[in-house]
């Protein structure tokens, strides 16, 4: 089960049957009340002064709370990989300072064969490293649109396009280390725990940021990531070590992790309940399982950029899909009623995302540019993203407004 939506869905029918273990669902109907009233995220004035660490000038970021986006103008130019000082970050809480001397990671739960494992960071850099390019993106990223495009409402953070960004992670491979620790044969679900402050909503305190995944997904390609970009791993983004879960939705890369309990049972968390499902509509009430993350476009400009008319430029965007690498991308500069077929701009790294780019003469005037990607798998972006109330997984073709003058 290394899907996670089949993952999702049998966890889905262990929980209706009362097999749930350390998250009941009188509980989850206390919040899907709570839910219903108040919005699901923290409203700035819970969070710390400074939720986030790192400095966050307003040409490379769009803040929201304990959240920053990329603004999209920030990547022209840029290599292949975001760098740390232009990388999103989604925080429920706060960034947490931690004391890499004072840091270890417990490994422990019914799936071990022995007591608890500790891992220090020390430990961690002797056991085999690997890097690999994996794109983080929050599954709200592009959420807004449902409103601006489509008139829906939906609660949660207003991302633009920006709440996605691809590194290059270096670490250890969590089978490495979960191995070493002594698993039994019917070892089954792993949920890491991050040690930011407990996330508190609705006068309700959910506990320490955690979601579960199966054995199976652990063991393939998730890695306990302790560098980024050839550097220690900044604050923000998990120091001194954090979960990577490459195709994933953001949430199951757990930054700051403390604790990572192995069971033999099914595990839950409110993030995987009442968060990170699919509810509306066309969903059933306890909500629908996600896909893994969605194909999307974005060009390397902020809406309403000019240009000057007349002229030349070269357009230039990435598009990314979990599904695999991106087989081409059109673009139309005329609303839609056109397109044309854009330029590779070197190689798509492990298949994390595709650059692209493609030169435009614009006339003097209101012009909208569309960008949609087709992946090797014939996956491509719809004129319309499916409602969901939370506002996740937004796929569609995005409008962006430009001038020329
Ligand atoms: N401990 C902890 N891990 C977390 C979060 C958090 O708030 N606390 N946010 C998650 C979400 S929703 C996303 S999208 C990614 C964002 O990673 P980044 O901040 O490094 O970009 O981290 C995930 N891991
Ligand atoms: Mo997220």
């Amino acid at each position: 089960m290394i899907d996670e939506a089949a993952y999702d869905e049998a966890r889905l029918r262990d929980w209706a049957a009362g097999r749930a273990r350390g998250f009941a669902r009188r509980d989850l109907f206390a919040l899907a009340a709570v839910a219903g009233t108040a919005g699901l995220l923290p409203s700035p004035a819970q969070a710390a002064d400074a939720p986030i660490v790192k400095p966050l000038p307003p040409e490379l970021f769009k803040v929201f709370g304990t959240n920053a986006e990329t603004k999209w103008s920030a990547l022209k130019g840029q290599g292949y990989y975001v760098p740390i000082d232009r990388f999103f970050v989604r925080n429920h809480t706060s960034t947490p300072i931690i004391d890499a001397a004072d840091w270890s990671l417990e490994i422990s739960g019914s799936g071990l064969r022995g007591p608890a494992a500790h891992v220090t960071l020390d430990d961690l850099r002797r056991l085999p490293a690997e890097s690999h390019a994996v794109t983080v993106e929050c599954a709200g990223n592009g959420r807004s649109y449902y409103t601006s495009q489509q008139g829906q409402t939906v609660s949660g953070t207003a991302w633009g396009l920006g709440a996605v960004g691809v590194a290059r992670w270096r670490g250890v491979r969590l089978s490495t280390v979960l191995r070493r620790a002594g698993l039994r044969r019917d070892a089954l679900d792993v949920q890491p725990s991050g040690l930011d402050p407990h996330y508190v909503t609705g006068g309700v305190d959910l506990g320490p940021v955690r979601r579960p995944m199966p054995l199976t997904k652990a063991l393939d390609d998730v890695l306990l990531a302790y560098e980024m970009n050839g550097e220690p791993l900044p604050p923000d983004h998990g120091f001194p070590v954090r979960v990577i879960v490459p195709h994933w939705i953001g949430i199951a890369s757990i930054k700051w992790v403390g604790k990572i309990e192995v069971s033999t049972e099914p595990l839950f968390s409110p993030w995987n309940t009442q968060f990170y499902r699919l509810f509306g509509p066309e969903f059933p009430a306890e909500g629908q399982p996600f896909d893994r993350q969605v194909i999307k476009s974005a060009f390397e400009l902020d809406p309403g950029a000019t240009f000057p008319a007349g002229r030349w430029t070269t357009l230039t965007g990435r598009s990314w899909s979990a599904n695999g690498p991106i087989r081409h991308v059109e673009v139309s500069t005329d609303g839609g009623a056109s397109w044309r077929r854009a330029h590779r701009v070197g190689a798509s790294i492990e298949g994390a995302w595709q650059r692209w780019e493609l030169d435009w003469q614009p006339s003097a005037g209101a012009h909208e540019l569309l960008a949609r990607a087709t992946d090797v798998h014939g996956h491509t972006q719809p004129e319309v993203a499916r409602y969901n109330t939370l506002g996740y997984l937004f796929d569609a073709v995005v409008r962006v407004p430009v001038t020329a003058a």
